[in-house]
């Protein structure tokens, strides 16, 4: 009887060496270990035996059962756990794929240059959020419900009262609610307008200013950002106040770079008048002092707002604003 059992295992033990697939050794296992296989049937007809041989019999049957499960189990792993390079289909002499390094978008790079330049110049960084409320974004800024300001930026409204914002000027007001001047902040952000050509897009970036305190005039808006403009790009570019209308501040002024994708000639870029405006400014207006609480008789200021896309094209002598959100690899590569 023993030498049976034995001459089951050793058939058995060679089968599952042989196997080459996990199909095979699934064969092999069904063949002795399942229902009706060959150990199993064995181990029903231990109770035709004589009782004194009984015991050792079922001992033997039993461990040839676990042997063998476990043979099946091991080759299945080792059938598992071999390397694909073992197969033929890939060339392992070939050498290795580098990971591709990720880098800055070029937008997010200017947005910490510029950062970098106002905060040299002792500015803080604030931010505010992109889901704003009706007040922060126009009323807080002297721009009333159903007045004809609103019409100068197309607005996403969420519900009646909720906008995305469409500048980021409301953050003036949240910082100028929690601090008592003397201050001066900047705030990046995304802002959201319903516009879309080759200087326009439906979602952009803008850097806001604001300095706040007792004498601030316009001489050093200024003069603040002239430094900025000639820090960022060189000594030698130059920038020109246009008179203009913001209902937040008074005087207000849109401010022009030099184009430099034609150096002034004239280009589709700068729609053909040599300069590309790049941002708005002024004297913060009283009313918006006084919706804050601000001494109006002694507290001056003054408020700047600029698209990052802008100066980004200008920087890089970019011609569709439009490329930037693009994702094409080629473009964004060269940054
Ligand atoms: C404003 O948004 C004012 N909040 C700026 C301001 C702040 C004025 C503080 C006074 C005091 P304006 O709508 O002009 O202004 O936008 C400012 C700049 O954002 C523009 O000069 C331009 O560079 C950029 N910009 C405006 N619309 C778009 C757009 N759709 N796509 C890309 N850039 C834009």
């Amino acid at each position: 009887m023993e030498k049976t059992i034995d001459q089951i295992c050793a058939d058995a033990l060679k089968e599952i060496e042989t196997a080459k697939s996990k199909d095979s050794l699934n064969a092999v296992s069904l063949k002795y270990l399942s229902r009706k296989g060959i150990v199993t049937q064995f181990l029903r007809s231990i109770s035709k035996l004589p009782p004194e041989e009984r015991p050792k019999a079922g001992e033997r049957a039993n461990e040839t059962k676990r042997l063998l499960e476990k043979a099946v189990e091991d080759a299945i792993n080792s059938l598992d756990a071999r390397s694909p390079a073992a197969d033929s289909f890939i060339d392992v002499s070939l050498p290795g794929r580098s990971a591709l390094p990720g880098s800055l978008h070029p937008i997010t790079q200017i947005t910490r240059q510029i950062c970098d330049i106002f905060t040299r110049m002792g500015f803080d960084i604030a931010e505010g959020p992109e889901v704003e409320s009706d007040y922060y974004n126009f009323e807080a800024l002297n721009i009333p419900k159903y007045h004809p300001a609103r019409d100068m930026q197309d607005t996403f409204y969420v519900s009646d009262n909720i906008v995305l914002r469409t500048h980021t000027s409301p953050i003036q007001v949240r910082v100028m609610e929690k601090r008592k001047p003397p201050l001066k902040v900047i705030a990046p952000g995304k802002v959201y307008r319903s516009d879309s050509d080759i200087t326009h897009t439906p979602m952009f970036h803008q850097v806001e200013g604001l300095m706040v305190g007792e004498n601030i005039s316009f001489g050093n808006l200024k003069g603040i950002l002239s430094n900025f403009v000639h820090l960022m790009f060189d000594e030698k570019t130059s920038l020109r106040f246009r008179p203009s209308f913001f209902p937040f501040t008074e005087p207000s002024a849109e401010v022009d770079i030099l184009c430099v994708m034609c150096r002034g000639k004239g280009c589709r870029v700068c729609s053909h008048t040599g300069w590309l405006e790049v941002l708005g400014a002024g004297m913060v207006h009283p009313a918006v002092f006084e919706n804050v609480g601000y001494d109006t008789s002694r507290i001056t200021g003054f408020a700047f707002g600029m698209g990052v896309e802008r100066i980004t094209m200008l920087k890089y002598g970019i011609d569709d604003i439009r490329k930037f959100f693009e994702n094409d690899f080629r473009f964004l590569r060269q940054f």
